[in-house]
């Protein structure tokens, strides 16, 4: 291993050999290093818990080639309209009484409208007031629609590179690399966390892999939230029957996520339902910290809460306790499951 890898402290000095250089050390020395720094920043034994509601459904225009909510695939996912704030709010206190610290609100957009936005900003200042942190997913958005969010309270925005720049064009057609990169600096400039990661076993290679995870690591500032997605295969999108990645290489750039943005969360995203427990422990220990928790990701299926729990208390590990930002209500303690 080359000495700049070993002392390797911020991302900015990393080059995509480097990179690379990680994800082909022996699988025992990637996890161990993984570790070491997973430890060094983040208690082991505890993992954040989201949860995700999908509060508009379908439709969307855009043709990201994994997912089925894209009108123009025949997945079977029915267009639907804006869920009402009545109905957001009774699923956040749901996922509230089932664990979450967390609720993430998911749109099949292109880009919100305003007017969007606006009952968007309702709902945030609903859900936060339940003492839960706050998360939306809505595609690309203009700097005033984020300074709108941030201001109704919205803590982290999810918005994903999903693979490596030279890979993109396989993957999307409708939007730009450069359209992703604006709109996480219009989160970042109104204030917000940003929730950024990508997709694997998108038949993407390892170098491609590795671009994901260098150009996540040097972002004007680490992402808060790291999601590894692993491509949840669904029919009629054009992605069904790629080739399935070696569990261990999913492994892997879980840990090299980890060594690269040591402070970051990584959360081991879509693709659990499809993953023994035995996997997603070596995820855990792999640097692995955060989790969507319950039975639905927006469109697929993720495990029951109760076998996550039984997950968690088989490996000992505790969900993570809500930290809102100062002046905001207070979570009561989440009971560890
Ligand atoms: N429409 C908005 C957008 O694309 O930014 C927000 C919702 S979109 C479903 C959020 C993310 O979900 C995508 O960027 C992608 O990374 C992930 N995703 C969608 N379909 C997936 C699938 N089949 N497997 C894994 N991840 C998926
Ligand atoms: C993210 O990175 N993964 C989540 C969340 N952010 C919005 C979405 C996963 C979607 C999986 C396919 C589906 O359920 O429709
Ligand atoms: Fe639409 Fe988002 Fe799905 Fe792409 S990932 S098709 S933008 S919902």
């Amino acid at each position: 291993m080359s000495a700049k890898i070993e002392s390797m402290p911020t991302a900015e000095r990393v080059s995509r050999g480097d990179v690379l250089a990680l994800f082909a050390l022996p699988f025992n020395d990637l996890l161990a290093r993984a570790h070491d720094v997973h430890r060094a920043h983040h208690d082991a034994n505890a993992v954040q818990v989201s949860t995700l509601l999908s509060i508009k459904t379908g439709g969307c225009p855009e043709d990201c080639a994994y997912c089925p909510q894209s009108a123009r695939y025949a997945t079977g996912v029915k267009a639907e309209k804006l869920m009402s704030l009545d109905a957001v709010l009774e699923k956040a206190k749901q996922a509230k009484a089932a664990g979450a610290t967390r609720f993430c609100m998911g749109a099949a957009w292109r880009s919100p409208k305003d007017r969007d936005v606006e009952k968007i900003a309702e709902m945030v200042g609903a859900v936060r007031a339940l003492g839960m942190e706050t998360c939306a997913t809505l595609g690309m958005l203009s700097a005033p629609q984020a300074s709108k969010l941030k201001s109704a309270g919205l803590d982290y925005y999810n918005h994903n590179l999903d693979t490596a720049p030279e890979f993109y064009g396989e993957i999307i057609h409708t939007r730009e690399y450069q359209d992703r990169l604006d709109t996480l600096d219009n989160v970042r400039a109104a204030g917000m966390k940003t929730c950024c990661g990508g997709i694997v076993g998108m038949g993407e290679s390892r170098e491609q892999r590795a671009g994901l995870l260098h150009t996540l690591a040097c972002l004007p500032e680490h992402p808060q939230s790291v999601p590894i997605n692993r491509l949840v295969q669904v029919a009629g999108t054009p992605l069904d029957g790629t080739a399935l990645l070696d569990p261990f290489e999913f492994v892997r750039t879980i840990a090299v996520a980890r060594i690269l943005m040591p402070r970051s969360m990584v959360r081991l995203s879509a693709g659990r339902a499809e993953m023994s427990d035995e996997l997603q422990a070596l995820c855990f220990f792999a640097g692995a910290n955060s989790i969507f928790y319950g039975e639905k990701l927006l469109t697929t299926g993720n495990p029951d809460v109760e076998h996550d729990q039984a997950l968690f208390a088989r490996l000992g590990i505790a969900p993570m306790q809500v930290e809102l930002e100062p002046g905001t209500v207070h979570a009561d303690i989440v009971e560890a499951a």
